[in-house]
């Protein structure tokens, strides 16, 4: 059974960890840590990607020497580097280093002066007294790191990335039995950004074999449960598994059920209990009387609803909508044309421009947008006036060869700590778009971020926010902003925001997309991919959009160029 990217990500983030508590080159550690985030965000699992020959040393981040590692652990489950530091530094230093106060450094210095390699060896110290003894310790890391310890730790969840490239090979293993309906519900049906555990449906003639399936799966690290109706497993990634076989006559009523949100399940059994009916996993009930379940339209409509789409059933007022029959027509992937978020190898990207607009025309768009970061993010190789210029020259060159299909000329322009634009009006004006973004100095007041942002607003060569909260699942929280206020103030500019549609950014969120949609502001819905492979995350976008209620129509990126071009002029 293929590693899972998730797999891979993990033992990159566990090698780094532990190189920093033994205090290797901090470059290493660094490497490993970009590359954990570069695979975990990647559409396409790592072993398919190998298998249909593609190489993975031209994915951002990730060199010749690291794609040998990958290739490595993918055809051996094994990453020799790790097993040599996990020798080398025994014990549970991971889960030390999660702990608040604590990082890399300050887990080196338990290990070396009181030989901590566990939590429990961590408790033990700090009951016998002599962890505040230590230097640099004391009673106060004392006390927090006691009632870290105290704490349940909190679950961890799953960008909707890493758990569908778990659920693929997943649904692979099961179907490859023969049974005849295996899917996904929960969340994920649901298509949230992150997803708290698997829960699978299935219908089958023998529920045990099933199961047995299941908990043999090569993946499994192990099973929780075991029964004719439902099983439990916990996957290596961790990432927990629920299977439940259900008959052919409840497959509807299950799969609303488990697919949820529990709050849109609490309304619609409310709707059957106001008809003197009763609705559950089995079916929808008058007395004894099983009058709808095979399907959940069936059940819908019974109940009086149009049936309502996974991504909406969250109780945002979605059930009042499916009740009038002026449910939206969501946004599917079909609907877009073009990408306004693509970087080149003129910045951070791994590909040329050719190879990007042939990638982005290869999946069907009509147009592209090339934007590279600007000077300011200078690891980034960011642009100065000059060779945007020349870059400028290089994409009029491309486009008179190529046919059907035109590349936009663009900058992800850095927006300064006031508010000023990285680079001047001139240059801006000789673009076809302009995307703004914040990408240092996260941490302004509430009321400093959201001034600087409609301040960059304010330059009228602005047509688009990118990822617009700086969020990244998992790894960097959302930074302080009056989203409210920002789209408030993108109506009346006539400015747009974007849907990042990187699985790790996923900014805007539903919420925020839905808001916006309210406000009349049109939203680019964008991979800001910095590889070919990453055009293909426009459909986490796309779903995220959809969980925010969005229509063809609330995105620009849908629009056929000439209105395009009209609605990025302000
Ligand atoms: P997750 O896994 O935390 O990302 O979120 P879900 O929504 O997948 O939640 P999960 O896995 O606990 O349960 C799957 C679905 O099963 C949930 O969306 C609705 C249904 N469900 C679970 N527990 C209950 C319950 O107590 N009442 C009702 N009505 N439905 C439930
Ligand atoms: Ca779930
Ligand atoms: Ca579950």
């Amino acid at each position: 059974m293929p590693v899972q990217n998730a797999e891979i990500a993990e033992m990159f983030d566990h090698t780094a960890e532990l190189l920093e508590i033994k205090g290797d080159n901090p470059f290493r550690s660094r490497a490993y840590r970009n590359a954990a985030r570069v695979i975990e965000r990647l559409p396409k699992s790592i072993a398919s990607l190998l298998k249909a020959g593609e190489d993975l040393s031209e994915l951002p981040g990730i060199g010749k020497d690291l794609a040998g590692k990958i290739a490595t652990i993918v055809a051996t489950h094994k990453f020799d580097v790790l097993d040599r530091l996990k020798h080398e530094l025994p014990g549970d230093l991971g889960e030390i280093v999660a702990l608040p106060g604590l990082g890399p450094k300050r887990v080196k210095v338990l290990y070396d002066k009181l030989g901590i390699r566990s939590l429990e060896d961590l408790r033990r110290a700090i009951k016998s007294g002599r962890l505040r003894e230590l230097k640099g310790f004391g009673q106060k890391s004392e006390e927090k790191l006691a009632s870290a310890l105290a704490k349940p730790q909190a679950e961890k969840r799953f960008k909707i990335a890493e758990a569908e490239a778990e659920a693929e090979t997943l649904l692979k293993h099961m179907r490859a039995a023969g049974h005849d309906l295996v899917v996904v519900a929960g969340s994920y049906r649901r298509r949230r950004d992150t997803v708290g555990d698997l829960d699978i449906l299935m219908t089958a003639r023998d529920g045990t074999a099933a199961g047995d399936r299941l908990a043999n799966y090569d993946n499994v690290a192990s099973v929780l449960a075991h029964g004719p109706t439902r099983t439990t497993v916990v996957l290596r990634s961790h990432l927990q598994v629920d299977l439940r076989v259900v008959s052919k006559e409840s497959y509807g009523a299950a799969l609303l059920y488990f697919t949820g949100s529990k709050a849109h399940n609490i309304v619609l059994r409310g709707l059957a209990n106001d008809r003197g009916w009763k609705l559950n996993e089995y079916g929808l009930f008058d007395g004894k009387r099983r009058i709808a379940g095979a399907s959940e339209e069936e059940v819908y409509n019974k109940l009086g609803l149009a049936m309502i789409p996974p991504e909406m059933r969250e109780d945002r007022g979605e059930i009042a909508l499916a009740k009038a029959g002026k449910l939206p027509k969501l946004i599917t992937m079909d609907d877009i044309r073009g990408d306004l978020h693509v970087h080149s190898n003129w910045s951070d990207g791994t590909a040329n421009i050719a190879e990007m607009a042939a990638a982005a025309k290869a999946r069907g768009y009509a147009y592209m947008a090339i934007t590279d970061h600007s000077r300011h993010v200078t690891i980034a190789h960011g642009l100065d006036p000059a060779r945007l210029a020349r870059q400028i020259d290089e994409i009029d060159r491309l486009n008179d060869k190529l046919d059907g299909f035109a590349v936009l000329k663009g900058s992800e322009v850095d927006i300064l700590a006031d508010g000023s634009l990285d680079l001047p009006d001139r240059v801006l004006s000789r673009l076809d778009l302009v995307v703004a973004a914040v990408h240092y100095k996260f941490d302004l007041s509430r009321q400093g971020q959201t001034e600087r942002i409609i301040r960059a607003m304010d330059n009228r060569h602005i047509s688009i926010i990118a990822h617009p909260t700086g969020r990244l699942i998992g790894e960097r929280e959302a930074f302080d902003v009056d989203m409210e206020a920002v789209i408030a103030a993108a109506r009346e500019r006539g400015c747009h925001l974007e849907l990042n549609a990187d699985p790790v950014r996923l900014d805007l969120t539903d919420i925020h997309a839905h808001a916006a949609k309210s406000a009349g502001v049109k939203l680019a819905i964008s991979t800001d991919a910095h590889s070919t492979s990453g055009l293909a995350n426009m459909r986490f976008g796309v779903d995220q959009a959809r969980r925010g209620w969005l229509e063809a129509n609330d995105v620009l990126n849908t629009q056929p160029l000439a209105r395009l071009r009209k609605l990025l002029k302000r």
